[in-house]
C-alpha cells in the first residue's frame, strides 16, 4: 500500500491556492481560440495585450483511483464582446465521476449540460456549493467585476474530455445585457447524437 502523507494547502483570494501547490495552469485569451462566439473581438483582445482569463492552482493529489484532486480555480473578469470571460469546459473522461465546486470570491454562473442537450445554470457566490452530478458537463462563468475565486475537487481517476464541448458548445452563452447576465441561446450549439 502505497501511504502519502497528508498535507494542506492554503487558499489566498488574490493569489489562488498558495503552499503545497503542484502546478498552476494559465489561461490566456490566445489559448482561447473558437471559444467565443465574436471570434474577431477575441483576435483584437489578443493583439491589444491579451489578457489572463483563468488560473487553475492544483494541489498534489495524485491522479488516480481513490484519491481526490482539488485547487482553486480564479476566473478574471472580462468579456469577449457580450460574453462574459469563463472557463473552457469539459466532461470527465469517466463519466460517471461527480465534482463539488465551493464559491470563495466574486460572482458567477456555473453552466452544466448532458451530452443530450438538457442544461442547467447555478448561481455561484462566495459561500455557494456547487454539486455537479456525473454525465454533467461544465463550465464556469464570471459575471461579476473581480476575480470568481472556486475551490473545486473531483475524484482522481475522472480525467477530462474537452474534445465534446469543443466541438458543440454549451447549449446557452451568458452575455452582458444592459449591465445584466443574460443566458442566450447559442445560435453555433451542436447537440451531439445519442448512441
Ligand atoms: C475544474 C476545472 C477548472 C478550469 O478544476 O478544470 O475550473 O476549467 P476547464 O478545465 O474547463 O478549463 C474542474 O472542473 N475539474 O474537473
Ligand atoms: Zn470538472
Amino acid at each position: 500500500m502505497d501511504l502519502l502523507e497528508p498535507f494542506s494547502s492554503r487558499v489566498d483570494l488574490r493569489e489562488g491556492l498558495v503552499g503545497t501547490v503542484a502546478h498552476r495552469l494559465s489561461r490566456r485569451l490566445s489559448d482561447l481560440r473558437g471559444l467565443f462566439l465574436d471570434e474577431q473581438a477575441r483576435a483584437e483582445m489578443v493583439a491589444l495585450g491579451d489578457p489572463l482569463v483563468y488560473e487553475v492552482f492544483v494541489a498534489p493529489a495524485p491522479e488516480s483511483e481513490g484519491h481526490l484532486c482539488h485547487g482553486v480555480t480564479v476566473l478574471h473578469p472580462g468579456r469577449v464582446g457580450d460574453e462574459y470571460f469563463m472557463t473552457k469546459g469539459h466532461y470527465h473522461q469517466k463519466s460517471g465521476t461527480a465534482e463539488v465546486y465551493y464559491g470563495l470570491a466574486g460572482t458567477g454562473l456555473m453552466i452544466l449540460q448532458t451530452r443530450w442537450g438538457v442544461w442547467r445554470t447555478v448561481d455561484i457566490a462566495p459561500g455557494t456549493v456547487v454539486y455537479v452530478p456525473p454525465h454533467w458537463g461544465h463550465r464556469s462563468i464570471n459575471t461579476g467585476e473581480v476575480p470568481l475565486v472556486l475551490l473545486y475537487a473531483f475524484p482522481g481517476d475522472a480525467g477530462h474530455d474537452y474534445g465534446t464541448i469543443e466541438s458543440t458548445g454549451f447549449a446557452r452563452l451568458v452575455v452582458a445585457d444592459n449591465g445584466h447576465p443574460s443566458v442566450v441561446e447559442n445560435p453555433r450549439y451542436a447537440v451531439e447524437i445519442p448512441p
